[in-house]
């Protein structure tokens, strides 16, 4: 049963974006063609040990050679807006110099396409593929990328900056810095938190002076944004101890991004905090003054809430894991699971959190347009009779639309949302096994199938509404 129970609409506002999200390393494949150079994942995927079963980005969903069909299943979908990034390494094979003409040219067809198709192109400058050139040179521990970064945001904006409305500059600039380069699950897949905060500073100046060359690029008008996967932290009980190891954990999570942006430079208990680590003398004077460019409207990306504690023995039936490297300055504390319902990765189903990350937002922030820019859920799905029976990543979708609802009912200003993925793709450290799409990849044959939650998020495009899930009352 994949159409909406018309019992329980809850509608959204006009001119709400309804759209799917991919990343270039995921789905292109195609790495060795037009001129392209080694990214950072190129590198650490083809490092025994660093990927499940070995899998690599070679051939990904090979989006490179399906644009079409993919831009015709977008369609299909009736998506409003497709968010996709474009691989540095394409444009600049080594990280700087002039750009390739052949690489960019890629993403000039697939914005032509994407435009002449109705579907409106959202472009991410950064998702995780650095050039190997920069990672040989420092990557992002070395202040000089952010300028790099600059440069290669400026060839992009040249080229196409007449035919997107809406930039980002960094998906995700948590992972880059603490999967990176603090608990090394991630390309380059060092280990070191002092190097991960660094990095995460360097990140954040490179989204600053980006956004500037942006400015200085694009037609008046055009929306420059960042893309960041907030953390929906809790304390695991009522004690001051809980309250302050979620403090600290939000401090490293959240307010490191938010506030050199949103607020007035980085927060004075996360330097304090971390004082073991760092003595933060990578921030230089005036980099929080870039950092905190002005920009139209902030991506969020939300996949489950943390639970945290300072590191005690488990109680019994308790399961806990200390917190990893990918929390920098937070090796005192523990992750505490709870009970309930988990998806393919292990990760607990409960929107609560992206409710109330958004509330907090106009709470604790000076307004600014939202958008849910990734939200999904990974599961085993298979092929059967030409179907793919997906309840589990359904009832996800619908729980968590109807929380977006729920918020911009509550005047939370949401402008639109990103289902992820439009399809199977390379789950990083996870490779293959992953499945995120809503549109199923048979690998051998690269056959398309749609899932049923695919057919179910069709119908919530057409009529611009969520149909509640049972046991809430509709809201309107
Ligand atoms: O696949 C990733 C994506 O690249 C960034 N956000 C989280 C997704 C699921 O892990």
């Amino acid at each position: 049963m994949t159409g909406l129970d018309e019992r329980r609409l809850l509608r959204f506002p006009d001119g709400f974006v309804w759209g799917a999200a991919t990343a270039a390393y995921q789905i292109e494949g195609a790495v060795a063609e037009d001129g392209r150079g080694q990214s950072i994942w190129d590198t650490f995927a083809h490092t025994d040990g660093r990927v499940a079963r070995g899998d690599t980005g070679d051939v990904a969903a090979d989006h490179y050679h399906r644009v079409g069909t993919d831009i015709a299943l977008m369609r299909q979908l009736g998506l409003d807006a497709y968010r996709f990034s474009v691989a540095w390494p394409r444009v600049q094979p080594t990280g700087s110099g002039p750009a390739n003409v052949a690489g960019l040219d890629f993403y000039v067809r697939l914005v032509d396409q994407l435009i002449g198709q109705g579907i409106t192109p959202v472009l991410t400058l950064y998702h995780w593929d650095l050039p190997q050139e920069l990672q040989d040179a420092g990557g992002w521990a070395n202040r000089d990328t952010a300028d790099r970064f600059a440069e290669y945001a400026a060839l992009v904006a040249e080229r196409i900056g007449d035919r997107v409305n809406l930039w980002s500059t960094l998906n995700e600039p948590w992972c880059s810095a603490y999967l990176g380069y603090g608990s090394g699950e991630h390309a380059p897949g060092l280990q070191d938190p002092a190097t991960a905060l660094t990095a995460a500073h360097h990140l954040m100046l490179a989204h600053g002076r980006a956004t500037q060359s942006l400015r200085a690029s694009l037609p008046t008008g055009t929306n420059v944004s960042i893309v960041l996967n907030l953390a929906a932290v809790y304390p695991a009980s009522d004690t001051p101890e809980a309250h302050d190891a979620a403090r600290r954990a939000d401090a490293v999570a959240n307010r490191l991004f938010l506030d050199p942006m949103l607020r007035d430079g980085y927060p004075a208990d996360l330097i304090e905090d971390t004082k073991a680590i760092t003595d933060w003398s990578f921030v230089h004077p005036g980099d929080e003054a870039i950092i905190g460019a002005p920009i139209d409207l902030l991506g969020l990306n939300y996949y489950m809430p943390a639970i945290v504690d300072v590191r005690r023995p488990a109680a019994p039936g308790e399961e806990r894991n200390p917190l990893s490297g990918a929390w920098p300055g937070c090796a005192d504390l523990d992750g505490v699971a709870v009970e309930g319902p988990v998806t393919g990765m292990g990760w607990p189903i409960d929107a609560r959190g992206l409710a109330d990350l958004l509330h907090r937002l106009r709470r604790d922030y000076p307004p600014i347009p939202i958008m849910i820019t990734e939200n999904g859920a990974a599961f085993p799905d298979k092929v059967d009779g030409g179907e793919v029976r997906d309840p589990a990543r359904l009832g996800y979708l619908r729980e968590h639309i109807a929380a977006v609802h729920g918020a911009v009912a509550d005047g939370v200003d949401v402008r639109g949302y990103f289902v992820w993925s439009l399809l199977d793709n390379f789950e990083w450290a996870y490779g293959y096994e992953q499945r995120f799409g809503i549109i199923h990849v048979d690998y051998p044959t690269q056959q398309r199938t749609l899932k049923d939650s695919a057919h179910w998020y069709r119908e919530v495009i057409r009529a611009n509404a969520v149909d509640a899930p049972s046991g809430q009352p509709q809201s309107g």
